[in-house]
């Protein structure tokens, strides 16, 4: 049965061009903007963190919280645009400079659990189960810094007690090696699953997959995806791209390497990914060097890629390549990928 993919964004891969090195290039937007944009582009859902939900979330009560948030969701309801997940956004406060769930501060790491069950609260307003736990801060620059032992114990303990407020809600871990830390805790899809089992309810802890930080780990994605797959476990994924081990990219899908990304879309189309309502995000950002007019080329690019290759997976000749894996043939196999490809 030919499958239809549902696709999302998030707010901020709409970025304004900052980068280390120099300030924004486009004029900051509103969020009523890009939701209009996310709209006309087609796309199904957004992604949101916890404060692109309610701004400011940290100088803000329960109540007022609850308040936006709920304007949020009619807002969504009025353009039928859903929300696919909510993310604590455990590394802007000071709150989180020594990593959130594992730092050193017990004030801090009660900072973040406390942020994070309010992250649960707003997904189940806005209507979704999922809750994505991107580590951004937990791992260390002195790798003596922190015990890396109690470090897991540390996410474990943060982890149950988000299971434990809310029953329904799920637990997806983006794993990334690096960036912001030299080294994270949890850097591949491997760690994410494992830990998952130290959970009081490891079913509802599963994983979201990054093209990019697969390549940071010197991994490939589609095999990446396989792998959760393989555990079921696969509950979103942020497709991009990513040249070589430098800093985090986020390149629109397919930008660099054409064939991987064919491989990550064969591999879904194979495993039947988003038939338990997963969507496809881009995790994409624009070139610093992106003029506002060209401003969502990144993610219409992406999703047209996407789509192509899609078409590219339907119609490859799989009878054709048994043939070739048969005879052990992998070099013709390898020429009539790269055939197909390319196209006639
Ligand atoms: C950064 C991550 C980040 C997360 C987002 C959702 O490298 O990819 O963009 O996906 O914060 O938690
Ligand atoms: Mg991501």
């Amino acid at each position: 049965m030919p499958q239809n993919y549902k696709f999302c964004f998030g707010p901020w891969n709409i970025s304004e061009g900052w980068d280390p090195y120099g300030p924004t290039t486009r004029p900051p937007q509103t969020f009523d903007w890009k939701l209009g944009e996310l709209k006309k582009l087609g796309f199904d859902a957004m992604m949101f963190h916890d404060d692109d939900a309610v701004p400011d979330i940290d100088s803000k009560s329960e109540s007022q919280i609850r308040k936006e948030t709920r304007e949020l969701k009619k807002k969504l309801d009025g353009e039928g645009i859903a929300a696919e997940m909510v993310a604590p956004r455990l590394w802007f406060s000071p709150n989180t400079i020594d990593g959130a769930y594992t730092s050193n501060n017990p004030k801090h790491r009660q900072y973040a659990i406390d942020r994070s069950l309010r992250t649960i609260d707003i997904a189940k307003i806005l209507g979704t189960d999922l809750i994505v736990l991107w580590l951004a801060r937990e791992g260390t620059y002195v790798r003596e810094s922190k015990n890396p032992r109690r470090s897991v114990d540390l996410l474990v303990e943060a982890m149950d007690k988000m299971l434990a407020h809310d029953k329904r809600i799920r637990l997806a871990i983006e794993p990334k090696p690096n960036e912001p830390m030299d080294h994270a805790y949890v850097p591949t899809i491997g760690h994410a699953l494992a830990i998952a089992q130290l959970t009081q309810d490891s079913k509802r802890v599963g994983a979201l997959i990054e093209s990019a930080h697969c390549i940071l780990a010197g991994l490939d994605p589609s095999d990446e995806i396989a792998f959760a797959m393989s555990f079921d476990k696969l509950w979103s994924l942020h497709l991009n791209d990513q040249n070589g081990l430098k800093y985090d990219q986020d390149k629109p899908f397919g930008s660099t390497n054409l064939r991987s990304a064919f491989d990550q879309v064969r591999v879904m189309e194979q495993n039947k990914y988003g038939r338990n309502g997963e969507y496809v995000c881009f995790d994409v950002h624009p070139f610093r060097t992106t003029k506002p007019e060209h401003w969502l080329a990144h993610l219409d690019n992406s999703r047209r890629t996407f789509l192509k290759l899609v078409q590219k997976a339907r119609t490859y000749n799989e009878s054709k390549a048994k043939q070739m894996i048969a005879e052990r043939n992998y070099q013709a196999l390898d020429q009539y990928v790269i055939e197909h490809l390319l196209g006639k």
